[in-house]
């Protein structure tokens, strides 16, 4: 028996490029096999409950619109509702991960033992739905950010007690996310960050973050939660200044903290926007260190300036970002988030399939754009092409001789180079062969 919430709606299928029918994939072929593997198990899609289940609708300027039959979310019998649902729509869609904040599945109870029996309960249940469906977790996380005692941070806030509320938070998140199964387990840092110097003492917060971090690590090496631990950069919103400013930032913290083995990162497409980077540079710095983990895939509306959280819908953009997940070897434990939600105009069942359809279309896309980009050859041709002058003994053995050594050598060979093309159109001209 369902809801009837998605009355109408069937299981969507693949029917190819040139079906019409706006209820299918033209793309996502989870069985089709790319590059050795099937196209599901490279992207691992996952619905994110929050936007798709929890957000009301609301704006700066007004109120809820989308009237679900699960509103308000303030007893359990409509948590319950809402985790229906969403098996339902993991269902249609044949989504295979989905992803949770502890507020997102369970009802605010505005005490930390009343929230716990909740998220206990709540998590019992869906973890019964994830049996029958066979639906798995991606990640789990805390909201650490909406109410109003995160205002000031959490692990970063002044008050100690709110650091030890936090860290009481975060232990019952990743025993809830282990008691399921999940393979992540994410922290981004929502109001980790300030508004003013004035009243902030950033390196107490820094060492405060620093220390939580490492609690969280060593919780989860004593319990043998064998998931990855990500966080997740973003430069401002809700803060002024965050402390997670983008992947180079948080690489960086998680060296000074000792974290770098322990720890990787979930990026956001949006968010590396917010920071003044493309996707495919966020991807390229966290795969360059070893800490690529998973992805948000949701883009911002270009001319708004804000974290829009909108579905995926650009080719290139996309491909480029699955290319370079690719060339660092695709997803281990990580997979493609949508933190994405629907306007708030879009406010029928429909508009939330429809948004998933075309979101995993997109990226299905984009990744058979990538991997015959790279069964081509092209990109790398030309890289090792540009590079190639450092194959030859005497230039490698530069970089293990001293500035005067190589200082004599310009002397004695009288070394004066000749600049050569970077060939950046010709290379956007095969790029756009793909896309
Ligand atoms: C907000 C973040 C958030 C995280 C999970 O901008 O993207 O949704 O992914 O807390
Ligand atoms: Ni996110
Ligand atoms: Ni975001």
């Amino acid at each position: 028996m369902t809801s009837g919430f998605f009355n109408g709606i069937e299981r969507i299928q693949y029917e190819g490029v040139d079906s019409q029918n706006p209820m299918a994939f033209r793309h996502y072929n989870p069985d089709e096999v790319i590059l050795g593997k099937r196209m599901e198990d490279h992207l691992r899609f996952a619905v994110a409950w929050w936007h798709s289940f929890a957000w009301e609708g609301g704006d700066p300027f007004g109120g809820p619109t989308l009237e679900r039959p699960w509103h308000p979310q303030d007893d359990m019998g409509r948590a319950r509702m809402k985790a229906d649902i969403a098996f339902e729509m993991f269902e249609l869609l044949g989504q295979p991960y989905f992803c949770w904040h502890d507020a997102d599945i369970r009802p605010e109870q505005g005490n930390f033992a009343e929230n716990l029996n909740a998220l206990e309960e709540i998590t019992n249940y869906i973890g019964e739905k994830m049996q029958v469906s066979g639906t798995k977790l991606l990640w789990g996380t805390a909201n650490m950010f909406s109410h109003r005692r995160w205002m000031s941070g959490a692990s970063t806030n002044p008050d100690p007690d709110v650091f030890a509320y936090a860290a009481a938070t975060v232990k019952s998140c990743i025993d809830a996310t282990h008691k399921l199964g999940g393979e992540n387990y994410v922290l981004w840092g929502g109001r980790e960050g300030y508004e003013t110097l004035l009243n902030t003492d950033l390196k107490t917060e820094l060492d405060h973050m620093g220390r939580f971090l490492n609690m969280v690590v060593e919780y989860k090496h004593k319990i043998g939660f064998k998931g990855t631990i990500l966080v997740e950069p973003k430069p401002q919103e809700p803060s002024k200044h965050q402390y997670d400013y983008d992947a180079a930032t948080c690489i960086g913290f998680l060296r000074k903290y000792g974290l770098e083995n322990e720890v990787k990162l979930n990026l956001e497409q949006g968010h590396a926007i917010l920071a003044g980077h493309s996707f495919e540079h966020e991807i390229a710095v966290a795969a360059a260190e070893g800490m690529l983990g998973s992805i948000d895939m949701n883009r911002n509306d270009y001319q708004s300036g804000w974290d829009t959280d909108q579905f995926p819908n650009n080719t290139p953009e996309v491909a480029l970002a699955y290319y370079y997940i690719l060339k660092a070897g695709g997803f281990t434990t990580g997979g493609t988030n949508f933190d994405a939600k629907i306007r708030r105009q879009s406010i029928d069942a429909v508009d939330l399939v429809s948004a998933h359809i075309g979101g995993m279309d997109i990226c299905a896309r984009g990744l058979k754009a990538a991997a015959a980009m790279i069964e081509d050859g092209g990109l790398d041709a030309a890289l090792s092409d540009r590079y190639s002058g450092w194959n030859t003994p005497k230039a490698a053995s530069m970089l293990e001789s001293s500035l005067e050594q190589v200082y004599d050598r310009v002397i004695d060979e009288d070394i004066n180079p000749a600049p050569k093309s970077g060939r950046q159109e010709i290379l956007e001209n095969y790029v756009n062969r793909f896309v």
